[in-house]
């Protein structure tokens, strides 16, 4: 290694000017990272330009679930709002293929180039075998899972280990990008860019919970091999603890995650404080990729419609499509929208960090409706579609959940029981 030498005196200066100048190497103040003050960013963009999440009243889902209640079951209703990508219907092509790629089947004109998926693992792609079709789990499946990694609400998780949870998330934004997913800038864009290019694939259809599970699953263990995050567990954020006042959620302050102040005029207000103070995001709005701060811009009102009340409308759904399509569409959707700008674009929402949060919620509530049958059954089977076809080609525990290189692809069998399968945790 080369050194760079202070000489006192001139005695060897000849040997120094020897010695190449190098960069003095970085020295790390582990204090100095705890001030965070705003850097210069890019501009707010304004809030139309982030593509809402599809969302339905709660009054409406209540209607819904009487009407399962009384075996008439009707199709869900219209919903506000549409993705930029502007599908009528549902689109999960490529979802279960092995070539799945980004926007394979958008008509959207602005859609980004599409994400080369990773090699396969063999072990654990769909197979050819008969049972195909088998929408249920061999309750003997074997676990190689000890003992699961707890996952607690924010307000249980240790102080110590959110700052170096909201580290680890800062680290991965100053690692370099794999390359697999331009124009991602970090390695944390990586995640950004693969869920901004495959959102029609895993929203508003029946792999959404799936997918996002594995996928939080996936950027926790980047956070670990990649930034040594080390911390037993992780949090989730029970949003209904904070439901018309998400601003007062003790997640949002200048230690973690910095504010949720309201919006700015039309566009979102830039967020000048917490660990991720002053962060430029290179991906999105929407489908594009331009330079903007992160923003948020909070609805109040809307964030009181994240309460209990729909989380229990939804939790009382009997059958995976029509809770998954509630809780999607209910508390899921109305989160992302009220807290506003980057956070309410349904492509590219991880360029917040507290989509992480959120999601982790998301399963959380996900994870409590699979107990809520004491079988075990929600656990070990699966019903619903693959695609958006007519009739369409039906959702399997061998159908493929792919997560493009980020860890190896899996399947559905793999990923709907947290302790049996691809992953390891459990919530407290
Ligand atoms: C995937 O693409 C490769 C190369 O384009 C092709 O050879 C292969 O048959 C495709 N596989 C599937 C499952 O479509
Ligand atoms: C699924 O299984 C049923 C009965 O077990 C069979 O009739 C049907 O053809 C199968 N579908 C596919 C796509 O293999
Ligand atoms: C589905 O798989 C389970 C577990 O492997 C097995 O017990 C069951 O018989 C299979 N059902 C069909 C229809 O193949
Ligand atoms: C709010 O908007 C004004 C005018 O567009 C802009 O100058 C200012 O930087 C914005 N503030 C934040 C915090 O986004
Ligand atoms: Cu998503």
């Amino acid at each position: 290694m080369k050194l760079s030498l202070t000489l006192c005196g001139g005695v060897s200066a000849v040997s120094a000017l020897t010695v190449p100048f190098t960069m003095p190497i970085p020295i790390e103040i582990p204090d100095a990272a705890r001030i965070f003050q705003a850097a210069a960013s890019a501009p707010a963009l304004p809030l139309s330009a982030f593509p809402k999440f599809e969302t339905v009243k709660m009054e409406d889902a209540m209607q819904e679930a009487a009407a399962d209640n009384s075996q008439e079951k009707p199709k869900i209703a219209s919903t506000q709002g549409a993705d930029a990508g502007g599908q009528p219907a549902p689109n999960s092509n490529g979802v279960n293929s092995q070539n799945a790629t980004a926007d394979s089947a958008s008509t959207d004109a602005a859609a980004p180039a599409p994400v080369t998926p990773a090699t396969v693992n063999a072990a654990t792609s769909a197979d050819s075998s008969s049972d195909d079709n088998n929408s249920t789990l061999s309750a003997e499946k074997t676990s190689t899972c000890g003992t699961p990694s707890p996952r607690v609400e924010w307000r249980d998780f240790p102080t110590r280990s959110k700052r170096a949870l909201v580290d680890a998330i800062a680290c991965l934004q100053s690692k370099p990008p794999s390359g697999q997913f331009s124009p991602a800038t970090s390695r944390y864009e990586d995640f950004v860019r693969l869920h901004q290019a495959w959102t029609p694939n895993i929203h508003n259809n029946d792999m959404f919970l799936i997918w996002h599970r594995y996928f939080v699953w996936s950027f926790e263990q980047a956070l670990r091999k990649e930034c040594g995050l080390s911390v037993d567990g992780l949090p989730y954020w029970d949003e209904t603890r904070d439901a018309g006042n998400f601003a007062a959620a003790p997640l949002f302050t200048g230690e973690y995650f910095g504010s949720l102040p309201k919006g700015n005029g039309t566009a979102g207000t830039c967020i000048t404080d917490g660990r991720f103070a002053g962060t430029t995001l290179h991906i999105g709005p929407g489908t594009d990729s331009q330079p903007h701060c992160l923003s948020r811009a909070v609805d109040e009102k809307m964030t009181s419609e994240v309460n209990k009340d729909y989380e229990n409308i939804c939790l009382s759904r009997t059958n995976f499509v029509d809770f998954a399509r509630c809780w999607e569409q209910g508390p899921h959707g109305i989160g992302h929208n009220s807290v506003g700008s980057v956070m309410a674009d349904v492509r590219s929402s991880p360029g917040d960090p507290v989509f992480w949060m959120h999601h982790l919620y998301v399963d959380r509530v996900f994870s409590a409706w699979q107990d809520r049958d004491t079988t075990g059954a929600r656990r070990r089977t699966i019903e619903g579609c693959a695609d958006g076809a007519k009739p369409c080609k039906p959702l399997t525990l061998k159908t493929l959940v792919p997560m493009a290189g980020l860890l190896p692809d899996t399947t559905v069998g793999q990923v709907l029981d947290s302790t049996n399968g691809a992953m390891c945790y459990s919530y407290k």
